[in-house]
């Protein structure tokens, strides 16, 4: 759908323009009005979706490009454009919206409802009809996109860093104080969203005012084919299935910690600090594996090392993930894709380095952004993006609002499905590795992308939960930091390592905040890739354990994979699980069935400790 259509980026169009279509606005905005629902028939709802879809295909492009040329070069010249461009575009969208709902109640085939519902809440922040508003709403969102991308740490002797610096430090370092300087030092940059950030929430809660929502939050939980009062209760379920093995995990890492950095540091009867894992939020643990592995020596492929050894440049990473894909059939990326994307940090300018793919103008114009680090993470990174471009070109032929994944989940499930087939079996087929490990090293194997994926859920759980909170006005201003530790205790088991300032304004460290991506999706991705991967396993005929399994090569795998990413999302997300996977309910029993040797092998080390927090 229009938003996705650069799926992070096209996000951010969604939500932060605004536009000054002002008489389009108020033509269109007495939406649900008894004068102008009148004698509508089914035809005139058809007849309406027709020019909707042109009007959005026509800003969209522009749009697209302004924010193309932001997100690779931050000044106050594209940021001008591009909140502009976004404020034309979601002040057209909005005022669509409320048109849309004139259909209200007017009978017409399923096909047109379902058109017309992803019309009305098709915006991830809906600006609000007038114009000083919507354009302060784009404002805002530019500038907060621009604060992060170009956000820094600078010591008091004025040597600065970057947030990939930091990452690779937080990656590595092993150093208690470093690690805590680069963690608070980051969160430096989030300080000043805060104002704007409040800001922005009540315009865009004034803007789904508007389109009949009673706030943003409602719009968001909308989405997923189901009442939005339903789909907590449907996260809340899925989660329940990982939590034990989550709790495991936590209780296992810690302990490990706790003898690396001294009990005094990691207690092991409270959270574990948010700086020792690995990552700059705590989300994904697995660059602490030495620190936690199983004492027994078990040989797991160094996919980092290996790509150095051989030379890997960040242009052959990205054409073997490309291979990937190819080998399953799917067309090879256009000479666009290789001259246009943006595959490292430019010098001499602020770029966004959060990756994301992009489809510009809803064909063949497809892109990724990223600053590629040489590392076996980013190179799972990369199979994500790509995913998302795949995905954009298997759909593109759909009505424009259809374009769009089943749920978000799925755009961001097909990537990382790709990549759990990137198992030593695969490695030595591309001549990463020499030798397959045996079984005897599985453990330290499922432990390795346990400390990835499980231990992400919760994360991906959380970031929603603080903004459905925020944006119903549950939470306000005052409470935001402290509600956000809350949350990263209650789920993840995770604290701030020292008191935060009073001025903190932690969640907005995390890119998705400042750029208003929505979280949930991360979430139900790291349940749906498990299921896609075993249905995709099943297909290609590979018979041995999940977690060995590679569809690498397998074009019935492909076919199946593609037949489900065509249908775009033309049908309700039920329906394309149930394609591909013979089932429509999302279910993480494969995830405890994939991680099942992992999960005895835990139970066992944690045996006498003091588990929870
Ligand atoms: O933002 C991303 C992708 C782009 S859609 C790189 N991810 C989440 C994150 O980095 O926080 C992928 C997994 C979670
Ligand atoms: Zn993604």
């Amino acid at each position: 759908m229009f938003k996705l259509k650069m799926t992070m980026a096209a996000v951010v169009v969604g939500l932060s323009l605004t536009g000054c279509n002002t008489s389009a606005t108020a033509e269109t905005g007495t939406a649900g009005s008894t004068a102008s629902t009148q004698n509508l028939t089914a035809a005139d709802a058809k007849a309406f979706l027709t020019r909707a879809q042109n009007e959005i295909a026509k800003i969209q492009l522009p749009a697209a490009h302004a924010q193309w040329s932001y997100a690779t070069n931050i000044n106050v010249d594209t940021q001008a454009v591009s909140a502009y461009m976004n404020e034309q575009f979601a002040t057209k969208v909005a005022a669509l919206a409320k048109e849309a709902a004139r259909f209200n109640d007017v009978e017409v085939d399923a096909d047109t409802r379902r058109k017309l519902d992803l019309l009305r809440n098709g915006l991830t922040m809906p600006p609000p009809s007038n114009p000083e508003k919507a354009e302060r709403l784009a404002k805002i969102g530019s500038e907060l996109g621009g604060m992060y991308g170009s956000g820094e740490y600078c010591r008091d002797d004025k040597t600065c860093f970057s947030l990939v610096e930091m990452s690779a430090e937080m990656a590595t370092s092993r150093d208690y104080d470093t690690l805590l300087e680069f963690w608070e030092g980051w969160r430096e940059v989030s300080v000043p969203m805060k104002p704007l950030y409040e800001e922005q929430v009540n315009l865009a809660n004034e803007g789904a005012a508007e389109l009949g929502f009673a706030n943003v939050s409602e719009l968001w939980r909308g989405k997923y084919d189901m009442p939005a009062d339903e789909f907590p209760q449907e996260l809340d379920r899925l989660w329940g299935q990982v939590e034990p093995f989550y709790e495991a995990l936590h209780c296992h890492v810690r302990a490990k910690l706790g003898e690396h950095y001294g009990t005094d540091k990691v207690p092991q009867d409270k959270p574990i600090p948010a700086h020792l894992l690995g990552n700059m939020w705590a989300q994904t643990w697995g660059n602490v594996y030495d620190l936690v592995k199983p004492e027994q020596e078990m040989k797991v492929p160094d996919v980092t090392g290996a790509l150095k050894s051989q030379g890997y440049d960040e242009i052959k990473m990205v054409k073997q993930a490309e291979s990937f894909f190819s080998s399953l059939g799917f067309e090879e990326l256009p000479d666009t894709f290789w001259e246009r994307s943006m595959f490292e940090k430019p010098e001499g300018r602020d770029v966004q380095c959060h990756a994301s793919a992009w489809n510009l103008d809803d064909k063949d114009d497809l892109r990724i952004k990223m600053c590629i680090q040489k590392t076996g993470e980013e190179f799972n990174v990369i199979h994500h993006e790509l995913g998302h471009n795949y995905y954009q070109r298997a759909y593109k032929d759909q009505p424009l609002l259809y374009r769009g994944s089943a749920n978000d989940g799925f755009h961001e499930a097909i990537g990382d499905t790709i990549a759990l087939s990137i198992t030593p079996k695969y490695l030595k087929q591309i001549g990463l590795i020499d030798t397959i490990p045996d079984a005897s090293n599985d453990i330290g194997m499922l432990l390795q992308v346990a400390l990835d994926k499980i231990a992400f859920i919760p994360f991906g759980l959380m970031v929603d939960q603080w903004r459905w909170k925020v944006l119903a006005g549950e939470v306000t201003p005052e409470n935001y930091n402290d509600v956000w530790w809350e949350l990263r205790n209650k789920y993840q088991g995770v604290m701030a390592p020292v008191d935060r300032p009073a001025d903190a304004f932690d969640p907005g460290a995390k890119y998705h905040v400042p750029a208003n991506v929505p979280y949930t999706r991360y979430f139900l991705a790291h349940i749906l890739q498990f299921q896609f991967h075993q249905a995709l396993c099943e297909i290609a005929g590979d018979e041995g354990p999940l977690n060995r399994c590679s569809i690498y090569g397998s074009e019935e795998a492909g076919t199946a994979l593609n037949n489900m990413l065509e249908m775009g999302m033309s049908e309700p997300w039920q329906n394309a699980l149930e394609t591909l996977t013979g089932s429509p309910k999302m279910d993480a029993s494969t995830i405890q069935a994939y991680f099942a040797p992992l999960k005895t092998w835990l139970d066992e080390q944690n045996q006498g400790r003091q588990c929870g927090w």
